[in-house]
Order: structure tokens, then C-alpha cells, then sequence
């Protein structure tokens, strides 16, 4: 559903608002002015289909999720809305009339960078699709006045600089200050018997820190329907303790206020490993405990009481950063409404559902219980009382043995395991890819599901698609408007509609024209922020996604060395022209993605510094990657590299980003690429690598040396001893002994060597195959008609049905 204006109601609409809001009229403003004027008259439309949607979900009585998270990456929002609305070329024309380039509008505004990466970016992808697919469904998460840092490559080395997104970015947001709630913390327990007998814990002397939320409204593409994202920010009660401050001790006299505002002060820029930080525990229970009262207070508004509760809503946990839900929800039904132990665990385990994003063992969350019952007593309580009853369940269960009893424990060796919280009491528990879901069931979850199977099901990750084809990508969009029609815009399977036409020549001269623009557009952009020079007839091999060993930046890396290294010999050898585009965050600890990091750079500059090779090879660490800097690297792209170990990368997203812009994947059979190939077919796609099965047996039997990779194979040798030098004047000794012999105890746990060769030769048949464009162009193509299913629409209807069980508006 458009909205229906013209440009010049619009045009008067946001003289109106300069106007009343900032006291100025168009000729006498400044430039950020109208921007957040013009913004702010494109939130007003969503917030009249907020409203609609939220009475007319209430008149049909209908279910909701809320979807908690502690991270939400929306990336820029003006183009988003304004392409949903259907507005976008009326709202050009007035803002043209302004004086102004909307594009210029575009530009200015910051990413609401509120996450680390996949699982951050996953979940705008969803309030994206519920809001398309017409399903009522809340984001709730943290609003961090700084977001994921600011990357700066200084000589090669990653530094950290803050993200202070609010002052452009805050116009999203509406603070809802009457909707405000205390959170507790810290104080002591006590137990009494109520006049019906029953036990009460009362929680006393706690510290109370105020949540207020902030609204950023959510807009479904061409929908009738309007969601919304809450963000909750912290405050104290106690503007300042005066007693302290005519004392003199100034610093102590804001203390208790600092210590309230710093919870929603910063997102934890690490994923994929925990860091067990007392702030990252208030963080997690501050926003769950706002969130879940919430959602309690909004039902009994509705419904007068909360016998319907598991009928009418579903919450959702992303990953177990949001795991003290399940506590929180039991809290508020037993202490605050008077429910019984059994009613209350019932009710939890009907709503509550859980995603699992991750197998790495370092990123399993686990709280030490000691600190768990210092600030949170009355949760702590809970858990060691859900705990009990689950090795009390077990008495039915002769079957399982008491290895697995110990694997399943909640609160193990002092530490509450909050993954298995999780999957103790949700209804369902899903992975993000068909391999995924099959390694949780059969590995880390193996007790449970073989007491329960039923439990475990798959949702493969999807990706609101409208983004990185009609906004990002808006030639080739318009190409596929053109041949398909448009109605693959509400359903991504359509895009299959251009398959039939794989062996038309024009339409393959047509793609590939569009292909070099985008090229040309993303070479431009490079030079003009960091004075680089790309050839856009080089082959754009691309990179994109978290520094990580496991999705193993470095094997990339070695086998540009390899290439380096083959060029100088025979430079006359026959291989294209390569570019090779890097671009990722390292959590700001960890040293080996950092070196990773150092060695892109260096590497790089030591190639440009070699003459013959300075028109055939190409490094680019690109700083500061972000979902606004990924529209425009996805449409460059035409390799991407997915090049994870077996069995580590859970999903993928970025993988399904750029083979919807016509990439063709080299990659390992892991995470979605299982599903990527299957879609494809064998031609379509570079595999090579092992498979899972066979890296689980090369590491049970603790088989992997990479010394026997070194001896062997004169190409690996060569490397090695390459990095055994210095580089662009650099040493590397950490990789070197990562690679080889092994960085902190042990040989590198990703098995980099093992798959070195497979890896070679499959880039040297991607360089032949692009050397043949027709042959390229005609698999570009087919992995553009493919990539349908890995729409969101159709991830988020899967979790409607199969998990939520909930209808449309
Ligand atoms: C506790 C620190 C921490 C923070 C974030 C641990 C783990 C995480 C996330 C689960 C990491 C993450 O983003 N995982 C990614 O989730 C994507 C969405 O499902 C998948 O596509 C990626 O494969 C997975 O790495």
C-alpha cells in the first residue's frame, strides 16, 4: 500500500515541519536541518500505520512476537522507508524543491550500527520481512548511544574510534517516556509464607535503574502494516547525591547516576566470544526485564489479565544473550501476579522459543552463578530452582547417561550455561541452516534432542532482499523489472523467472554492462575516500564479513601470496587481472583478526610496489565495513569468498547478499552454502574443501599437522617461507607460527593448510572460467534466479507458522 501525495503536499509538509519543529523556514537553514525535517516527515507516516496496526491487532485479537535481541543492525533508514512507502520518487521532487538532492540526504545519514554482525544484521532483516509479510512482531534490544566502533587503518593497524550515531541517526527514534520502567538490581531476598501458605520472595534494598523506551518504527515493503523496534535506554532515578557533593567528593556525588546511564552506554563489540563482564550481564538483564513488563503491561491492557498469555504472544530469543527472559517472564507471573511455580513454568515454556547462531565453544555464554546471585538474587533463584526440577526429571529417564546429564546441566562447575537454559524450557530451538541445525541436534545439544527431537527444527537465515537488489542494486533491478516483472519484489521465487533466458545473449551483454557500472561506481567510491586506483576490468574477488579465524581471512590471504609469487615468476602467466577486496571489524581484543588485518594491509602495499604486477594484482582492505558500505560492495562483487571450515560458519548471510547480485560463491560446503549449492548445481558454483564429516575425523583423531602440508606441496613451502620474511618491511611471526607449528599451544584449530590445494585449484579454474565471459555471465545469471529462497519473507513465514503459530493482519 503507497502512500498517496504529491511532491508539493510533501514539499509543504516539510516546510511545516522546519518550521515548527526548528523555528526556521527553508531559506535560512542548514543543511542537517532539512534533513532531519524531511525525515521526520516520513516518520510521521509510519507512525499513523504504527497505530493503525497496533489497534486493528488488538480489534482481531490477534498473536504477536516480539523478537528479543541484543542486537539489531538497521544499517539507514530514510531510503528503506521512502522505497517501502513507495514514495521515493515524489519525495526527490520535493526535496529537489528545497534546493537539496535527496541522494545528498542519502549520504548524510549514519548507520544505526547497534550490532556486530550476522546475527545483528539477521534480525533487521526479519522486523523487514514480519512488517512485508503483514505479521504484528516487535524488535526489542538496547539502544547504545554508541554503536559497533569506528574502524581506522593506521599503517596497517586496526584502531577503535567511537560511533556517536544519535545526533543524525536519533530522528528515527521517539522516546516514549510514560512507558518508562524500573529495573532492580543488586539487594537481598526474603522468604515469607502468605496467608494461603504459599511462599513469597520478597526482593529488598535493590538498586533501581530507570528504562525508558525509544521507538524506531519498522515499515514492510508496499505494506499496510507497520511494526516497531524498541530500543531501551537507561537512566538513574538520582539526578545527583547532594549530601556527597557538599561534602566535596564530587566524582562519588554522580557515581550512582553513572552507574545507571553506562548500561545502555556501548554495544560489546565482540562476537563469537564472551567476555564475562559484569556490565554485559546488567546489560542483558536490563533490557530483557524492561521488555518482558512491557509486553506483560501491554497484554493486561488489552485482555484484563494473563490466563491468555500463551495465546496471544510469542517471545523470541536471539541467540542466549536474551536468555534471562525466561527467569524474568516467571518472575513478574509468580511475584507480581500471584501465579504458582507450575502455572508460571508452563506459561514460559508455551512462549518461549530459541535460535542458536553459533557452535564455537568459546561464544556458549555462561555466567558465573556467584555473580549471578550478587545482582540478581531473585533470577538466581529461579534458575537453580529450573535447574533442580531438570535433574529431578531425569529420575523418568534411566536412558540417559550421566555424561549426558552432565552436558545437559543448567548451572554446571559454579558457571549457569545459559544455552541450556534455553533449550530446557523453549518450545522449539532452530538453527540457521539445514547443516546447522543438523550439528546442534547431533552435537551440542545431543542429550536434548534425543529426549526430545520434536524440539529441534531448521530455519535457514534469509535476508531482506528489496535492500540489496532495488535499493543498492537499482540497474540491475530495473533490468529485472524489465525482462521478469515486478513481481518478484513481493516474491523473491520469481526471480526465477530469468532462468529460461540463461543462454540469451543479450541479456547477458545487458548484465554484464550493469555488472561493470557497478564496478566503476564502487572504483570511484574507493578513490574518492582513499585515493586508490582499482581497474574495473579486474575480477572483483570479494571478502566482506567478521575478522575471524574461522572464516579464515587468511587462506584467502596465503593464496594471494601464491599468486604474487607465480606472477613474478612467469609473468606472462595466463590469469586475469584480480582485485581482491577485503573489508571486516576485529573485536578490538583480538589479536590474531588484528594481524589478519595487518597482513591485508601490508600485503598489499607491498604488491603495489611491484611494478610488473601493480596492473594484475590488487589489495584492498577497505576500513570501516557496514551495512551502508556493503550496498555498495555487493553489486561490484563477482567472486565471493566463503571460505569457513566445515562445520563452523552456522549460516551465512553475506554469502546470500552477493550471490543475489549476481557473485558466484567459492566456497566450502558449510553453513547455507550447502543450500546455495543445491540451488545451483555443481556448474554454478566453486566448491572445494573438506566436508564437515571429514574435518570432525581429521580432528578427533587429532590428525592435522601442518608440517606434512609443508613437505609436501612446494607451493605451501613457498608461502611459508614468503611470510617467514618480512613483508612491506612487516613481520609476520605469529601467523607464521599460526600456519605452522601453532599460536598459543596449539596448531591452527581451522585447518588452513588441509584445504590449501583444493582452494588453489579451484581459484585457478574460477580465473579460467572468467576469462570465458559468456560462460561467467551465463552462472552469474543462474545465481541471480536462485537466490529466491534466501528471501527473509520466506524465513520469517517459516518462523510464523512453524514456530510462532501466528497469522497475518
Ligand atoms: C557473547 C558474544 C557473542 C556475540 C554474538 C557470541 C555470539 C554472537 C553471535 C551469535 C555471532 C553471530 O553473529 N553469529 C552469526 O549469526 C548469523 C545469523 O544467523 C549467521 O549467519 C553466521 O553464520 C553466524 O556466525
Amino acid at each position: 500500500m503507497d502512500i498517496t501525495i504529491t511532491a508539493s503536499e510533501l514539499y509543504g509538509l516539510i516546510r511545516r515541519k522546519l518550521l515548527r519543529h526548528f523555528g526556521r523556514n527553508p531559506e535560512h537553514v542548514r543543511l542537517q536541518e532539512l534533513y532531519k525535517a524531511t525525515c521526520m516527515v516520513v516518520r510521521d507516516f509510519l507512525a499513523e500505520r504504527v497505530d493503525e496496526t497496533f489497534n486493528e491487532v488488538n480489534a482481531q485479537g490477534l498473536k504477536q512476537v516480539y523478537y528479543l535481541s541484543m542486537e539489531f543492525l538497521p544499517g539507514t533508514s530514510l531510503r528503506n522507508h521512502a522505497f517501502n512507502l513507495g514514495i521515493e520518487p515524489v519525495l526527490r521532487e520535493a526535496v529537489a524543491a528545497l534546493g537539496r538532492n535527496l541522494d545528498e540526504f542519502y549520504e548524510m545519514e549514519p548507520d544505526a550500527g547497534l550490532g556486530n554482525g550476522g546475527l545483528g544484521r539477521l534480525a533487521s532483516c526479519y522486523l523487514d520481512a514480519l512488517a512485508t509479510e503483514r505479521y504484528p512482531g516487535h524488535g526489542m534490544s538496547i539502544c547504545y548511544e554508541y554503536g559497533i566502533f569506528k574502524q581506522k587503518i593506521v599503517d596497517g593497524r586496526q584502531t577503535e574510534l567511537p560511533d556517536d550515531w544519535t545526533d543524525l541517526g536519533g530522528v528515527w527514534l521517539i522516546a516514549k517516556e510514560d512507558e518508562m520502567k524500573e529495573v532492580h538490581f543488586g539487594g537481598r531476598l526474603k522468604e515469607s509464607w502468605d496467608e494461603n501458605g504459599r511462599l513469597r520472595m520478597t526482593h529488598t534494598d535493590y538498586r533501581t535503574v530507570l528504562a525508558v523506551p525509544q521507538e524506531m518504527m519498522v515499515s514492510g515493503y508496499r505494506s499496510s502494516a507497520a511494526n516497531s523496534l524498541i530500543l531501551w535506554e537507561s537512566r538513574s532515578p538520582i539526578e545527583i547525591d547532594m549530601e556527597k557533593f557538599a561534602e566535596g567528593k564530587y566524582l562519588q556525588a554522580m557515581e550512582e547516576r553513572y552507574k545507571a546511564e553506562i548500561i545502555s552506554q556501548i554495544l560489546y563489540p565482540a562476537d563469537e566470544h564472551i567476555e564475562g563482564k559484569t556490565l554485559r550481564l546488567q546489560q542483558q538483564y536490563f533490557f530483557v526485564s524492561a521488555s518482558l513488563q512491557m509486553i506483560v503491561d501491554k497484554h493486561l491492557m488489552a485482555y484484563g489479565s494473563l490466563d491468555l498469555l500463551a495465546d496471544k504472544i510469542a517471545i523470541h530469543i536471539n541467540d542466549t544473550h536474551p536468555t534471562l527472559a525466561i527467569p524474568e517472564l516467571m518472575r513478574i507471573l509468580m511475584d507480581d501476579h500471584d501465579y504458582s511455580w507450575n502455572e508460571a513454568d508452563s506459561i514460559a515454556r508455551s512462549v518461549i522459543s530459541y535460535t542458536n547462531h553459533t557452535v564455537m565453544p568459546e561464544a556458549l555464554e555462561r555466567w558465573p552463578e556467584a555473580l549471578v546471585a550478587q545482582e540478581l538474587p531473585r533470577i538466581h533463584s529461579i534458575i537453580s530452582e529450573i535447574n533442580n526440577r531438570q535433574s529431578q526429571s531425569w529420575l523418568d529417564h534411566p536412558e540417559i547417561t550421566e555424561e549426558q546429564r552432565q552436558e545437559m546441566a543448567i548451572i554446571h562447575d559454579g558457571n549457569i550455561r545459559m544455552a541450556n537454559l534455553c533449550v530446557e524450557t523453549a518450545h522449539t530451538v532452530n538453527g540457521v541452516s539445514e547443516l546447522h541445525s543438523q550439528i546442534i541436534k547431533d552435537n551440542i545439544f545431543k542429550g536434548f534432542s534425543s529426549l526430545k527431537p520434536e524440539k529441534f527444527i531448521n530455519v535457514t537465515n534469509g535476508i531482506a532482499y528489496r535492500r540489496w537488489l532495488n535499493q543498492a542494486n537499482p540497474k540491475l533491478a530495473e533490468l529485472l523489472d524489465s525482462v521478469i516483472g515486478p513481481a518478484y519484489r513481493n516474491d523473491a521465487r520469481r526471480l526465477a523467472g530469468i532462468l529460461p533466458l540463461k543462454d540469451d545473449v543479450p541479456l547477458l551483454a545487458r548484465l554484464a554492462k550493469i555488472k561493470r557500472e557497478n564496478k566503476v561506481r564502487f572504483s570511484n567510491n574507493a578513490n574518492r575516500l582513499w585515493g586508490v586506483q582499482i581497474d574495473p576490468d579486474s575480477l572483483f574477488d570479494v571478502q566482506v564479513k567478521r575478522i575471524h579465524e574461522y572464516k579464515r581471512q587468511l587462506l584467502n590471504l596465503i593464496h594471494i601470496i601464491d599468486l604474487y609469487l607465480r606472477w613474478q615468476e612467469d609473468p606472462n602467466a595466463d590469469l586475469p587481472p584480480r582485485t581482491f577486496i577485503f573489508a571486516g571489524k576485529a573485536a578490538p581484543s583480538y589479536f590474531l583478526a588484528k594481524e589478519i588485518i595487518r597482513l591485508a594491509y601490508h600485503l598489499g602495499q607491498q604488491i603495489d610496489a611491484t611494478p610488473k604486477l601493480k596492473d594484475k594484482l590488487k589489495v584492498l582492505f577497505m576500513e570501516n565495513y557496514a551495512v551502508s558500505m556493503s550496498e555498495w560492495i555487493m553489486p561490484a562483487a563477482e567472486l565471493s569468498e566463503q571460505i569457513s571450515l566445515a562445520g563452523k560458519e552456522a549460516s551465512g548471510t553475506g554469502n546470500m547478499k552477493l550471490m543475489l547480485n549476481g557473485a558466484i560463491t567459492i566456497g566450502t560446503l558449510d553453513g547455507a552454502n550447502v543450500e546455495i549449492h543445491r540451488a545451483v548445481g555443481d556448474d554454478n558454483m566453486f566448491l572445494f574443501g573438506m566436508t564437515a564429516e571429514e574435518v570432525g575425523q581429521l580432528l578427533a583423531e587429532n590428525n592435522y599437522n601442518p608440517w606434512t602440508y609443508v613437505l609436501q606441496n612446494p607451493s605451501i613451502a613457498r608461502i611459508i617461507d614468503f611470510i617467514s620474511h618480512k613483508i612491506n618491511g612487516e613481520s609476520f611471526a605469529e601467523i607464521l607460527n599460526y600456519l605452522t607449528t601453532g599460536f598459543q599451544g596449539s596448531a591452527d584449530p581451522f585447518c588452513i593448510l588441509a584445504d590449501f590445494e583444493s582452494y588453489r585449484k579451484t581459484q585457478q579454474r574460477a580465473g579460467q572460467i572468467y576469462q570465458k565471459p559468456a560462460e561467467w555471465n551465463r552462472m552469474s545469471l543462474i545465481n541471480i534466479g536462485n537466490a529466491g529462497i534466501f528471501s527473509a519473507d520466506r524465513s520469517a513465514g517459516e518462523y510464523a507458522s512453524k514456530i510462532w503459530k501466528m497469522s497475518r493482519l
